[in-house]
């Protein structure tokens, strides 16, 4: 598989939790590379448009209040594969039912505050990334670190 990009939303009950670090580590660890990275709150029509396909479902209103509550940080991941990777280490949309091993089946114990989203398709991470990352990405290459003096 080619390279693919990822929209990725460390949600703000990761944030609150203190768990940004570990989160981050588990898709770092994996090889996901970061090319984008921002802490926002989120306006409720940023919120709107990234969760359109639920505008119709009743826990629509509980979930735009969530995400817009506090900061969240948005991320783009590249990498080998990258959707279909993020979303596995993610695990299950019920974190109390997602495996252990995935960061919501360690760290969750809610649907609604699940820690973590991740696009699903390449439609949706491009979709996604549109809405987070309007002033664009960093292309990532690998480079000998520079060392500075004294
Ligand atoms: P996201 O989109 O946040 O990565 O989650 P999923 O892809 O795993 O799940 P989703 O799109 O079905 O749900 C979006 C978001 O809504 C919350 N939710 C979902 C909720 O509060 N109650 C529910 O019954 C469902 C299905 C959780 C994630």
């Amino acid at each position: 598989m080619p390279a693919q990009r990822t929209l990725i939303l460390l949600k703000p009950d990761a944030v609150q939790r203190g768990l940004v670090g570990e989160i981050l580590a588990r898709f770092e660890r994996k090889g996901l590379r970061i090319v984008g990275l921002k802490q926002i709150v989120p306006t409720t029509e940023q919120a709107t448009k990234h969760y359109a396909e639920h505008a119709q479902r009743p826990f629509f209103p509980s979930l735009l209040s969530f995400i817009t509550s506090s900061p969240l940080i948005a991320l783009c991941l590249e990498g080998d594969s990258a959707i279909t990777v993020a979303r596995t280490l993610i695990g299950a949309t019920d974190a109390r039912l997602a495996a252990p091993g995935t960061i919501r089946g360690d760290f969750g114990l809610s649907k609604g505050n699940n820690l973590v989203h991740g696009s699903d398709s390449p439609e949706a991470a491009e979709r996604e990334l549109a809405i987070w990352f309007t002033d664009g990405l960093i292309t990532w290459t690998k480079v000998d670190t520079v060392w500075v003096e004294g």
